[in-house]
């Protein structure tokens, strides 16, 4: 752990001396990365349900963002259709590099938020990674030439500085000083994400371009912030911690990449920044009061020192991003006090602040996580937070190989995260509530920042698909693929084929070039164990129990961790099946969860279902009850294949009536804006 402050020296000291030698008695002890993703060249999505996403995000979203952030679109918001009217034109986040390029400072103005940049960079990390998947020459050219425009403005200033924002706006207050604010200003987050866009389209290309750019500002970061006499800043966003990581371990796993870097590579300054980031926080300077910081809030998680943070406060995308920082660096750095942070923010997220979609950040003002059990219907729940607590789920199970964190990240990717992009992949929702007011997906945002944040997750989902920790292979998701990997020097094929999250079967072929011994552990999601949150925050009435199969031979479903291990020598052709319960549940919200009482909502494996004006026009007053008699149906015409629930429910005259109810990711495609209903009152009787 990277600390500076001069009065603790003596206590480090012997701290580090106490701390080695127990890692070096407990070296097993000490976080590391268990499960290995895969890249992307060794897995193919071949799914029922993703691949068409998939096809739509590739051929359709990642064009839509980029033309809106290049200002080509049609406003359909009246702050936006406002603005237009007064600048002629929509805004373009790439005219602020062509003016940055153009030698131009201090003008005034800026296309679009500070973080602007920043989204430019986002979307880019997220085409990289869905390039390395599809490949598309199109697209390819495009980004080289966004690329070529953002090295331009990089080009313009002598240090290597590139924030169009601060450049045409606050010159004088880089990085929030002088009386600026990076919370306002995201210098350090834009340059993080400019990191990591450079990391993920260097692995997707193989080219450098941006990584020299990436690099370039890394050094000038590290020499203008840290410790005494450099300015003492952290992000006002979470997020450069995880991305300046990626910049390091680049360069550590491939050491002679540097020798085509124009600039030279530190690698471990690099490092020592992301912890410097970390442990600044709650952290305002030295004792005897110089170099100090302005003490901060919860918002960007700076109220104390993150190591001594237990619950997750704040912004909830700066916290969850942190949150997956905070993840990576434990694993880096097998520093145990970072993993138990991770372990803190992870269980109080999961167990007390989670929405049953996944939703993160209950509350709009300061767009925020509410106190432990505030769960309200009609919360923010914003389409960034949700996934970037994916992101942080994902890292955790990587750290901890446990399945409850894939069981959480689930539950994002098939409710809150798909619910924040239209069925045809170019409206999005910024807030995803559990009832619906009246909001509608808008084609283009104030603060667009959730279309880039979805392009990141959808090209980020294959690699999460399985995992390798070097011996046993993990099958996380449920999603038809093809994986390839080496075990033990030889080539190991995995075909998984699915009709999830509609159905529960889920078939396993393993294709070993010659017999070949080890571990296949296979998730059992807890929700088809009857744990429906690994906290007890939800439960359910669950009616049925996974039944697997190896070669047609049933086993004892006995999962350690999440996973069920199946250890044998493999030979080609062998398979396994497993079959999970479907079957619709009931699912009630923990006692403590006062704004939800006597309430239920409906489940069919991990997706969430919701009621819809459309199907049920009498919604506001229905009872729900425990033998309402539902049923689940495939429907191939609807919002492009769903399955829906339909039973039965008492209106408030008492009458019984039919109700449909449909997956809460759907919501909205048919009739946008249409009232909807996740929790329906609790009856007494059928
Ligand atoms: O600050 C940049 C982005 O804007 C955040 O991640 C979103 O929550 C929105 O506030
Ligand atoms: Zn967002």
């Amino acid at each position: 752990m990277f600390v500076f402050k001069k009065y603790q020296t003596a206590v480090i000291f012997s701290c580090l001396v106490f701390a080695t030698f127990m890692a070096s008695a407990q070296s097993d002890s000490r976080p590391k990365r268990i499960i290995k993703p895969l890249a992307f060249q060794q897995v193919k999505i071949n799914d029922g349900f993703w691949s068409p996403k998939m096809k739509v995000w590739t051929t359709k979203t990642v064009y839509d963002v980029f033309d809106k952030l290049e200002g080509k679109y049609e406003p359909d918001r009246p702050d936006i259709i406002a603005e237009k009217a007064k600048l002629g034109r929509t805004r373009n986040a790439f005219l602020n590099f062509d003016m940055v390029a153009q030698g131009k400072k201090n003008t005034g103005n800026h296309d679009g938020p500070p973080w602007y940049d920043g989204l430019v960079y986002e979307t880019i990390r997220g085409a990289a990674d869905l390039l390395a998947e599809h490949p598309d020459p199109a697209l390819e050219k495009k980004i080289d030439g966004y690329i070529d425009r953002i090295a331009a403005a990089q080009n313009a200033d002598p240090d290597g500085y590139i924030n169009t924002y601060t450049t045409l706006v606050r010159p004088d207050k880089r990085w929030g000083t002088n009386g600026g604010d990076d919370k306002w200003q995201h210098d350090i987050y834009n340059s993080g994400m400019l990191m990591e866009a450079a990391v993920h389209y260097y692995r997707a290309t193989g080219k450098t371009k941006l990584l020299n750019v990436a690099v370039k500002l890394s050094n000038y970061i590290c020499t203008q912030i840290g410790p005494a006499p450099k300015s003492n800043v952290i992000p006002g966003h979470g997020g450069p911690e995880e991305t300046l990581l990626k910049l390091y371990q680049l360069f550590k796993e491939q050491p002679s990449l540097k020798n085509k870097i124009t600039a030279p590579v530190k690698e471990e300054e690099y490092l020592a920044m992301v912890e410097f980031w970390i442990n600044d926080r709650g952290n305002y300077g030295e004792a005897d009061g110089s170099h100090a910081r302005k003490s901060d809030s919860s918002y960007n998680q700076d109220h104390m020192p993150v190591i001594q943070q237990k619950t997750i406060e704040g912004h909830a995308v700066r916290a969850t991003l942190l949150a997956t920082g905070v993840t990576a660096t434990a694993m880096e750095t097998g520093d145990a006090a970072y993993a138990n942070t991770a372990v803190n923010y992870w269980k109080n997220m999961a167990g007390k602040r989670m929405f049953i979609t996944g939703g993160e950040g209950a509350i709009a003002d300061g767009e925020r996580f509410g106190k432990d059990y505030f769960l309200p219907e009609s919360a923010y729940l914003e389409t960034c937070a949700s996934i970037s607590a994916g992101f942080f789920s994902q890292q955790m199970n990587e750290m901890e190989a446990d399945g409850k964190y894939m069981d959480e990240f689930e539950r994002i990717i098939y409710n809150n995260f798909l619910s924040g992009i239209s069925l045809n992949g170019q409206q999005y929702f910024y807030e995803n509530p559990l009832v619906g007011n009246g909001n509608k997906r808008w084609a283009w945002h104030d603060c667009p920042c959730c279309p880039p944040m979805i392009l990141k997750m959808a090209g980020a989902l294959p690699q999460y698909i399985y995992g390798y920790d070097g011996s046993d292979v993990y099958v996380n998701l449920f999603i038809g693929s093809d994986a390839s990997l080496k075990i033990k020097g030889e080539d190991v094929l995995i075909k998984q084929t699915t009709g999830y999250p509609w159905k529960g079967n889920v078939r396993l072929e393993i294709n070993p070039q010659g017999a070949k011994t080890f571990a296949m552990k296979v998730r059992i999601p807890g929700w088809a164990e009857g744990k429906e949150n690994p906290f007890d925050l939800y439960s359910s009435n669950l009616n049925g129990k996974p039944v697997l199969k190896v070669n047609g031979k049933a086993m004892p479903v006995d999962p350690q961790n999440g996973y069920l291990t199946i250890s044998r020598a493999w030979k080609k052709g062998d398979v396994v099946e497993l079959q999970l319960p479907m079957a619709p549940r009931l699912v009630a919200a923990n006692d403590s969860v006062q704004t939800i009482k006597n309430k239920l909502a409906i489940a069919s494996g991990p997706v969430i279902y919701a009621f819809e004006t459309v199907d049920n026009p009498d919604l506001k007053n229905y009872t729900l009850n425990p033998n309402a008699g539902l049923k689940l149906s495939y429907k191939p015409e609807l919002l492009n294949g769903v399955n829906v629930v339909t039973g039965n429910v008492r209106d408030s005259g008492g009458k019984q009536v039919s109700i449909t109810a449909v997956p809460f990711y759907t919501l909205g495609n048919r009739q946008p804006g249409s009232p909807y209903e996740v929790w329906i009152r609790k009856g007494s009787d059928q």
